[in-house]
């Protein structure tokens, strides 16, 4: 009776566990996380795995040589987080993100994907 009692507790700790780990971490992005894509996106879409804070989320876009190349605020609403982007030149760029869930953790990121040449 002990031994089971013990297990259930452990079991209710694990449970506790997992559900505290539950940030918002990027799920999928366009363009692809490390993709090369062939014509210049006009925007980038992130989708988190979960609801975001929208005072205290962004992100930004750079290129090679470290300029801005979003159009400055982005657009979050519920779990997914978009900026507009100027007009890119072939190139590689840097997604750079920053999330508060409704959980109230940060996460950050941030990864690459290329325009390609004509
Ligand atoms: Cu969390």
């Amino acid at each position: 009776m002990r031994t089971l009692s013990i297990i259930v507790s452990l079991l209710v700790m694990a449970l506790a566990a997992g559900a505290a780990q539950a940030h918002a971490f990027l799920d999928h992005a366009s363009p692809l996380v490390g993709s090369t894509v062939p014509a210049a996106p006009h925007e980038v879409a992130l989708t988190f795995t979960q609801n975001l804070e929208a005072a205290f989320s962004s992100v930004e876009v750079t290129n090679a040589s470290g300029a801005r190349v979003d159009e400055g605020k982005a657009q979050i609403s519920g779990n997914t987080m978009r900026i507009g982007l100027k007009a890119l030149a072939p190139g590689s760029y840097k997604v750079r993100w920053h999330a508060l869930s409704v959980d109230t953790h940060t996460t950050e990121g941030s990864f690459i994907f290329q325009v390609g040449g004509p």
